[in-house]
Parts: C-alpha cells; structure tokens; sequence
C-alpha cells in the first residue's frame, strides 16, 4: 500500500498514475517513455483538471443551494503565471504527484517547467487580482475574477546586443489544459451606430441602438482552487467570436463591408494585452476590450442573478462589482444600461442598484496613469453608454451646485475639477467615485494622498467612500510553493497553520535568537541562491558567487522605480574600486529583472545601460568579482519565485509618493531578504511591521517630494556641481565610457537628469537628489550583511513579520467594510489514504 498523504482531493495515487498514462496513449498514442516532456505536462494537467472538475462542481452547487452573496472582480489583467505546480500546491497534492511522477520516471520540475505563464497583465495590478483570488478561493467566498482572454499575453523580453526586443507569447500555441469553453453562456456585444427614441404603449421612452456592429464574447472558464478547502471558484475570461451573418446570397455592399467590418472586429478586439504600466495611451482598441469584457460580464452577471431572483432591484443583496483601477469603469453605465432598457427600471431605481454595486480601487496617482477618453471617441464607439454617462454627469453637476452654491463663488471652480465629462473629456476616475459606494487606495500612505491631494475634492464631498485596504500577497504560491526549502523550515518549528493564517508567522521570533536556527535558515538561504546562480549561469552565461549578497530590483521598468537610481550607484561603486583597490567590499551581485513597455524610450535606454554596465564590470578582471551585475531575461510570476527565494536584499527605491502600494517588496519580506527601501507604498507598513532597525531606509519622504513639486521641483545642477563622485558618474553617461565610445547612447538619460533648459524637468525623480542618501544606506547594508549574526536575526524576523502582508488578510477586510460576502464551508469529506 502506497505511503498515506493527506489531500483534500480525494487522491488516489494509483488512480493518478493511471490517469496520466492513460491520457500520454490518448491524447497522443505514445506510452510514457516515448512522449515529450511537453505532452507529459499535458496529459498531467488534464488528469489534475478531471480531478478538479468534481470540486469544481460541487462548489457551484453548494453556491445555489445557499446562494451567498458573490464579487465580481472585475478587471483587464490577471497576472496568474504558471497554474499546475499552484493548483497542486492547493489541492494538498504537491508532494504525492511529485512522488508518483518519480515512480514514472519523470521529475516534477521538468514538467513544471513545460507550462507557459499566464502573463494576462503588466505588473502589481493584474498579479494582486491573481493573489486576490487565490485568497477568495481559500477562505471560501464566493467569486468570479471576469477578464479577458488574451490570444497574446505580456510580450516575452529578449535581450539583443544588450537591448530589449519584444517578443510575441502565443501561450495558447499548444492548449491550455486547465480551461474549459463555455459556448452556453456567449453573449453579445454592440459598437457603433446611433440610437433611437420611441415610446412604447406604456409611455416609456425606448432608447434602442441601431445599426450597430456586434460581436460574440465566449467565456472560457479557469478554476481557481481554494487551499485544502475543496472549493473551487472560476476565472472566466472572454473570447471574442463573429457572429454568424454572411449570407451570401442576399446582402448589397453596404451589408458586405459592415460583415467584413465586423468580422474584423472580432478578429482584433482579444489579440493582444496592451503592454502599458502605468500609462495611457487612449487607443480606440482599448476602449474596445474594455466595453467587450464589461458588457459581456454585466449581462452574464445580470443574467445569472435573475435566474434564482425575481426582482432585479435587490441584486445589490447578492452581488458587487468590484473594479480594478478605472479600466473597467464602463461597468457603471452598462449596468445601468441593462437596468433600465432591459427590465424597464426608472433611472432612480436603477441608480440606486448600481451605486450599491459598483466599488473602486485606485491603483496609482501617477497623472499619466488617468484614462481620459475623447467625447467623439467615446460617444462613436458606444452611444448609448455615452448618453447614460452624460445623464450621470449632469445629475452630478447639480449635485455638486447644492453642495457648493453659486454664492461659495467656488461653485464653478468644483464643476471644472470634478465634472465626469469636460473639455471634451470622459474621466474615468470621477465616474468610478460618483458611482461607486466605496473608493479606495492598496496602502496607508496612498490613501492618504487621494485623500488629502489627488482626490481632495471628492473626499470633500464623499468622505464617507473612502478607505484603505494595504495590498497583500498569496504565501501559497510565493512562500509554500516558491520557496520549499523555507516553506518545511518554517512548518518544522511552528507548524503549518501559516499556510492558510499567516499572522500564525509571528511564532518563528523566538527562533531569530537561536544560533542554530539563524544557522539553518542562512543555509536555506545560501542553496536557494545557489539554485538562482545556476538558473542566471544557463540564461544569462554569467557565473555569480552564491556567497555574495544578492541585491535584487525585480519589478516593471518605470522612471519612477527609480532603477537608473539603482545602477548609477553601481557605477559608482565600481569607480570606487578602480579608485581605491584596496579599500573593504563585500561583494555584491546586482540582480535586475524589468520589462519596459514598448515605446518608453527612457525605460528601454536604462535597460541597455544596466546591460551596458554589466558588460564592464563582469569582464573587468582587476576586480576580482567584486561587483557582478546580471540582467534577467524576461522576468515573470515563474522566474520571480527562483528569484525572491534567494534574495538578500530588496531594492524598493521608488521616489516617495509615487508608488502606490507595490507587493513585490511583500515576497521579499516573506522570503527573508531585508528591505532597502524609501518611505513609499507599503514599505512604510513593512518597516513598521518589522521595525527600523530590520530594514534599511533612506530619501525624501512623500511630503517632501510632494512639497518639491508644488514649488516648481529643485536644481540638479547644484549637485552636479558640488559632488564630484555624482559628476563623474553622470559624465561617464556622455563620455563613451560604457557606449564603446559613443557619446549620444545615453545622452537622453544624461538629459533626463540635468536638462539644463527648464529645471521643472529635470530629475522629476529625484534621483541625484536622493542620491547620497541612496549610497550611505547601501553603505549601512554592507555593514550590516558582514555581521552575520544581526543579519540573520533581522532575515527571520523579516519573514516572521510579515503576517500582515497575505492577501487572505486584505480580502477579508475587503469583505468586512466593503462586499459583505457569506463565506460557505463545503461539507467535510473523508480524506482518503490509498
Ligand atoms: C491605462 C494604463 C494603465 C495601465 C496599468 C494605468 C495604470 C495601470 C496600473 C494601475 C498600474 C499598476 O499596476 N499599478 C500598481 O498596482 C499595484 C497593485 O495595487 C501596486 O502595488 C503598485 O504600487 C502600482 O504601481
């Protein structure tokens, strides 16, 4: 009899192989030894799914027999990266299929290694919606994450010559087994034309949309496993299909070319994830995707609460929206749309369900960030949505005329700087909090910015919308699957309550004290860099020492982030050794992973500049290895688990105020790196969570960068001028140094810094500014990493403060003050042990 394993799944290991064996013959007429790791990594992931399905259903079925209220997340990216390795992590199955695949023969991380990432998202917003519902899953809520499917997720990053090339990922090239068609619920979606007036026999207007183009939205469904609980909710992301509408025979050239058209439509709207993070670029195609998801997902939802209630009105008992950032925001209006032209509700009565259903979460306050969409473009593309955003904004306008009468002389001044619809303009934000019941920012200090800056006037008005939910992070993925070497450390000293409680994470305190346990969890740590070092040596050909400290910025590529702040102290650094070759240095293994969006010139030249550098000082012999700087390719959910496993530092340096949350400096706390980092986002909850002397903090603090910039921001050129280890720096920018003696490569980022014209542009980052700062707490890391004692405390005490920082904690706050979700237990099964 096979070794007893406890999984929720009723986990048959004999069953399972068979299952795979069976799956390797018929999908593929081979028998194990003859099929591809990739057609093995399929056969294993349809007999996980046919395990799945069962807990799938019967979790479905428990939610109409108890009917608990439901979220919808809604939102244009869900970042979920590779699913079999999750799914079996959830399922409790992980070790017994690793075991049962080494009986066949196969090793599990091959075949891990087969599944390509999910990269339906840019970044932080699209992998929080990933951790959110996993969270949901688990604790047993009732979710639907809605999306879209993607024929082209995030570009793959190349590396050429030191430059970044994009590449298309066509994840779906071979099949997904994990998702399942849903053809049964295809909705329709119209575009264009106009809309007509006409009153029915009851005296109602009826606004109808004419010659529209249309198009099939077709739901593919992923289940997301909740851990060890049996539950099984779903991703549904949606597929855009022509409907059927050549009919050769009978159509004039007008019907022809609208066929056409809308066959194109079709073709075009799901192709491919606008690579933007953190910047709009008002593309009609992008409206496109974003009215296509909504609507389809308004009326399934719609639709699906009517089918166990009779009364529309009340649909706010059992279901919220919630909309992730403003990209979704068209909800507001659909839903209203389909309240009153579809079930004839007055404009009051569908207000009120609307405005009891929708919630907002603002992601960013970066001003590029804010969708701001054209009237013609808007109106052209959805007139009747338009029409019902004009008659939001103007009930508003006369809201915000009581609440500020003409004779506050502030009236008209409020009207400009809140209206939904001005200078030509439909401003997706304002239409989020006006409709919206709750409002709210992913960290304390972002909160307090849309609070008391970007959104003052609306607090004003609103105050009682507004709230925080700090950002949180799975552990299932990001510690117990990512890191298991910890992930068995941690359960041997407290046990595995942290899987599914992560405050239970606190208990592992004590054990910063003991000598030993440092000692273990170093060692821990030390194999999980050198599991890193041979992943960088088969990408990137660079040999990097495992006992140097890994100092790692792994995130987008944005200004903002600041890694040009990150390799200029580089450069410096290396100046310093060439300078004084005798003076003390830890080494140090720079580590970069960042994708750029496409057409950001700056964030593409510092990509070739950290490539640049690398080149130098990994081939400059006179430093011993010193330094080493890597550059990894096409960072992504998969490679950032190798990566914040071995981490020892964790570069979060974004300038104060700008960075909403971030949640990567989360997995590196949870992983045991020490955070490196500027007052910003959630680094100021981590510091206070793990207390200063845990982490190295340093720069500007929000106010006063905030304060720089409402005074016309500050002089670089003072600090050019007086520091002459930054002056160098900078020079060697515009000297060739690193440019084969070219001296316009980097100039626009030399320019970026300095720009002599107007000081308002120059360094809006704050980069040299903070520059010295930067250096002394780098300084402070080095220090502190040679006292290996104090290192190793501060690690561990990292990892077991970092309770605060799971998702499950975040989700259940969201519940609490914001959806007021039922949560439902399946029934206990017995676990079976063949
Ligand atoms: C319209 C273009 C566009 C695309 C993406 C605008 C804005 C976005 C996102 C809101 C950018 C984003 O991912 N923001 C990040 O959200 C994370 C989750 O809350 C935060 O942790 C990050 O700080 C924030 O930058």
């Amino acid at each position: 009899m096979a070794k007893k394993v406890q999984t929720t799944l009723d986990f048959d290991r004999e069953l399972f192989k068979r299952s795979v064996l069976y799956n390797v013959k018929t999908l593929y007429r081979k028998n194990i030894e003859e099929a591809t790791d990739q057609e093995i990594f399929q056969a294993v992931g349809y007999a996980i799914k046919d395990a799945i399905v069962d807990h799938w259903m019967t979790t479905q079925k428990e939610y109409e027999k108890k009917d608990p209220k439901i979220v919808y997340y809604m939102s244009m990216e869900f970042l979920m990266g590779r699913a079999l390795g999750n799914n079996l992590i959830n399922l409790q199955a992980y070790k017994a299929v690793k075991e049962c695949l080494e009986e066949l023969g196969v090793d599990i991380n091959v075949i891990e290694d087969q599944e390509p990432d999910a990269a339906l998202g840019n970044g932080g917003l699209g992998r929080l919606a990933a951790c959110f519902l996993d969270s949901l899953a688990t604790l047993g809520y009732g979710a639907y994450g809605c999306g879209i499917r993607y024929r082209y997720g995030m570009f793959k990053q190349k590396i050429r010559d030191g430059f970044q090339v994009e590449v298309p990922d066509n994840w779906l090239a071979v099949n997904n087994p994990f998702e399942l068609r849903r053809p049964e619920y295809t909705k329709q979606v119209k575009f264009g034309g106009y809309v007509s007036v006409s009153v029915d026999e009851n005296g109602r207007n009826v606004f109808r949309q004419e010659n529209y183009q249309v198009v099939n939205a077709v739901p593919y469904d992923l289940p997301i496993v909740g851990y060890g609980n049996g539950i099984v909710n779903t991703l549904r992301i949606w597929d855009a299909q022509p409907v059927e509408c050549f009919q050769l025979d009978s159509f004039d050239k007008g019907e022809y070319q609208k066929a056409v058209e809308q066959e194109n439509l079709a073709r075009n709207i799901v192709e491919v994830l606008y690579p933007n993070d953190n910047h709009w670029a008002g593309k009609e195609l992008r409206l496109k995707q974003q009215y296509f998801f909504i609507s389809a997902s308004v009326q399934e939802a719609v639709e699906k609460y009517m089918r166990t209630h009779d009364d529309v009105r009340k649909m706010y008992e059992k279901v919220t929206f919630q909309l992730n950032d403003t990209h979704p925001t068209v909800a507001v209006a659909e839903l209203m749309r389909i309240l009153m032209d579809d079930y004839y509700l007055t404009w009051d009565e569908a207000w009120d369900v609307t405005t009891k259903v929708c919630a907002y979460t603002n992601h960013t306050i970066m001003a590029e960030a804010l969708e701001k969409w054209p009237i013609e473009l808007f109106s052209r593309l959805l007139p009747r949505i338009y029409q019902i955003v004009e008659e939001i904004n103007r009930r508003f306008i006369l809201d915000i005329e009581k609440k500020y009468p003409y004779e506050t002389g502030i009236t008209q001044e409020k009207i400009k700087k809140m209206a939904i619809v001005y200078d030509g303009q439909v401003k997706m934000a304002h239409l989020a909090i006006v409709a919206g019941y709750s409002v709210n920012g992913v960290a304390r200090l972002h909160t307090e910015i849309l609070k008391n800056q970007e959104l003052k006037d609306f607090y004003e008005m609103f105050p009682e919308k507004f709230n925080n939910k700090t950002n949180g992070i799975t552990q299932r993925r990001f510690l117990l699957h990512a890191n298991p070497l910890l992930a068995d450390w941690v359960t041997e000293h407290i046990g595995d309550d942290w899987i599914t409680d992560l405050s239970k994470i606190k208990k592992l305190k004590v054990y910063a004290n003991d000598e030993q346990c440092r000692q273990e969890f170093m060692n821990i740590k030390y194999r999980n860099k050198v599991r890193l070092a041979e992943y960088i040596m088969e990408h990137n050909g660079v040999e990097v020492d495992p006992r140097s400290i890994f100092d790692v910025q792994v995130k987008r590529l944005h200004e903002y982030k600041r890694q040009l702040l990150n390799i200029l102290h580089v450069m410096y650094l290396y100046n310093q050794i060439k300078e004084h070759p005798d003076m003390e240095f830890y080494p140090r293994t720079f580590i970069f992973g960042a994708k750029a969006a496409a057409g950001y010139k700056n964030a593409k030249l510092t990509i070739k500049l950290i490539n640049s550098v690398a080149d130098v000082i990994n081939n400059d012999e006179s430093i011993d290895g010193k330094i080493k700087v890597v550059f990894i390719e096409n960072y992504r959910v998969s490679n950032a688990e190798l990566i914040f496993a071995a981490s020892d530092v964790s570069e979060q340096i974004s300038t104060a105020s700008k960075e909403a949350s971030g949640t990567g400096n989360m997995k590196f706390m949870l992983n045991g790196a020490i955070t490196l980092g500027t007052m910003d986002g959630a680094n100021v909850e981590i510091v206070e969570e793990v207390g200063k002397e845990n982490a190295v903090i340093f720069g500007l603090s929000s106010d006063e960068v905030i304060n720089y910039e409402n005074n016309g921001g500050y002089d670089p050129m003072d600090i050019f001028n007086s520091d002459e280890d930054i002056r160098k720096v900078l020079m060697q920018l515009v000297n060739g140094f690193y440019s084969h003696n070219d001296t316009e490569l980097f100039r626009t980022l030399y320019n970026s810094l300095l720009n002599t014209e107007s000081t308002d542009k120059a360094d809006r980052y704050f980069i040299l500014k903070d520059f010295r700062s930067y250096a002394e707490a780098q300084k402070k890391i080095e220090e502190f990493y040679k006292d290996e004692e104090r290192w190793a405390k501060a690690a561990i005490l990292n990892v077991a403060c970092s309770g605060k920082f799971t998702s499950d904690r975040t989700i259940q706050e969201y519940v609490d003050d914001i959806w007021h979700l039922d949560k439902v237990k399946l029934p206990k099964k017995k676990v079976s042990d063949k």
